[in-house]
């Protein structure tokens, strides 16, 4: 069954959906949203267009009324507050630009795959973004000593008997004069689906502690245990064993991002004609800005250094590009390699992880030289076909099909995967769970994604 306070947040969900339309989008979840950039967004502009920025959201968009909206500031402090807006945008404003980029990019790309939305590349964006210094706020408060843990909550409410979205940053991430409290994104008001009015930037950490839609801040002298803490968005903090699990008492939270870059000229596969071609793309790092870009044209056994676009910022991405002109009919593994300026780099093999985060392993883009090429064609959006009632019935209360559908699971993950919805709210009964997970497994099986 539906709560009430989940069909209240569904009905302000599609009151707010004709907000901002995004372009091209390619839509992982439709309620909640979950759209990723395609691969062109990359060589559209320096600063990722809002109607191109993927959106992550686990909850549906709450509805906030900023004359009554206020912002808490509890916990650990001298002295709680409550801002108003105006009161918040009394205190100095920062401008910067930042990379906002989801943990779990690249997921998708993993072997073998787990539960979770299939991200390819394009869940990340470069933005420019401004608001008050968290510090600021925090000093209007008044810190205690002792304080270990910043934790923010949002508006938004969960769907179905989801835990709440909380997540928290070290006290001095918190600190740092380059965290934010924004309240506009590309020049103008901070959209909807971004966060409507006020989200945390924390430039060079992962989109999962950029909390959007902030009503409360929390400072904190332990560190915070909800489930997106203390479960979700947990890393072993190295690659291991494909496929192995992990002792949950090895798993720490999610912090930076690693140092990555993608090739977005081209497509895996494509044909391409014998003449002059440029080989484009982005690249980003943590806290330490991209130094330079180097691209193999002939499977890492070379490398040669891309021309990086003229703006830069410490905490934005870097475009590049390089001219190439195959030096003859062949079949080409094209690659690309961001080093950063503590001479950081991505590793060669991909650093496997229960739950898919920080995908950043070289690309690896064949093509195939040729006098004769043919178009090359995007990636299909495999789907459709007939859904079976009790599938309808049961699973798309709180979200559509697409949710489903791109998991690629052998059995006993999509039976996991029907219990944490049971968990989760879900009508799953003892006589239907076996037909659920059957049809499941065999609609949507574990498959290499090419
Ligand atoms: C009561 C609400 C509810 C129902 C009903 C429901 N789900 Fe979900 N489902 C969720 C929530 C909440 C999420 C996670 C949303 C997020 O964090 O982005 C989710 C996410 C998913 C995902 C994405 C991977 C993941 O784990 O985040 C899959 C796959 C999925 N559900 C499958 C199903 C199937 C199959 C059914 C029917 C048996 C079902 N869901 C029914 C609430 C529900
Ligand atoms: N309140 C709230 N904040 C949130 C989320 C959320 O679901 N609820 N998603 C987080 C995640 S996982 C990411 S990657 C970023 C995505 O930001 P965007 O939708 O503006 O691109 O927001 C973060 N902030
Ligand atoms: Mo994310």
């Amino acid at each position: 069954m539906l709560s009430r306070r989940h069909l209240f947040s569904f009905a302000a969900a599609s009151l707010l959906a004709g907000a901002a339309p995004k372009r091209g989008m390619i839509v992982r979840s439709s309620r909640a949203e979950d759209v990723e950039m395609p691969l062109e967004g990359f060589l559209e502009s320096y600063i990722t267009p809002i109607d191109r920025f993927f959106v992550r959201s686990h909850h549906y968009v709450p509805a906030v009324d900023l004359a009554a909206w206020r912002l808490q500031v509890n916990g650990k402090v001298g002295t709680p507050i409550s801002l108003t807006m105006d009161e918040l945008k009394k205190l100095p404003r920062v401008e910067l630009v930042s990379v906002l980029e989801c943990a779990g990019n690249g997921r998708g790309l993993y072997e073998p795959s787990m539960a979770g939305l299939q991200w390819t590349y394009g869940s990340v964006g470069n933005g420019r973004w401004a608001g008050a210094r968290l510090a600021d706020v925090l000093k209007k408060a008044g810190v205690q000593p002792g304080a270990v843990e910043v934790l923010f909550d949002g508006a938004d409410v969960p769907v179905g008997k989801q835990p709440e979205f909380q997540r928290g940053i070290p006290f001095n991430k918190a600190m740092d004069p380059n965290t934010l409290l924004a309240y506009e994104m590309n020049g103008e008001a901070l959209p909807k689906e971004h966060g409507f009015p006020l989200r945390v930037i924390a430039p060079g950490w992962a989109g999962d502690c950029w909390v959007k839609w902030v009503t409360r801040i929390e400072v904190r002298d332990t560190e915070s245990d909800g489930f997106f803490m203390k479960t979700a968005y947990r890393h072993p903090g190295k690659g291991v064993a494909p496929g192995t699990a992990v002792d949950p008492a090895q798993m720490k939270p999610v912090t930076t991002l690693g140092i990555k870059s993608v090739i977005a000229s081209h497509l895996d596969g494509q044909d391409i004609p014998l003449t002059a071609t440029k080989l484009r793309g982005a690249a980003w790092s943590n806290e330490s800005p991209v130094s330079i870009v180097e691209v193999s044209t002939d499977s890492g056994r070379t490398w040669r250094q891309a021309r990086l676009g003229k703006e830069a910022a410490r905490f934005g991405w870097r475009q590049w590009e390089l001219d190439w002109t195959p030096p003859q009919a062949a079949y080409y593994s094209v690659m690309a390699r961001a080093k950063n300026a503590l001479g950081e780099t991505q590793p060669m093999q991909p650093e496997w992880n229960p739950s898919g985060y920080g995908h950043n392993v070289v690309q690896v883009v064949r093509l195939n030289a040729t006098a004769t090429p043919k178009p090359a064609r995007a990636p299909a959006n495999a789907n459709a076909g007939e859904v079976p009632a009790v599938v309808k019935q049961t699973c798309f209360g709180c979200h559509g099909v697409e949710a489903i559908e791109q998991q690629r699971m052998n059995r006993t993950q999509w039976e996991r995967e029907v219990e944490k919805m049971q968990r989760w709210g879900a009508r799953v009964t003892p006589e239907n769970k076996d037909a659920l997970v059957d049809y499941l497994a065999n609609r949507y099986p574990y498959r290499p994604r090419k």
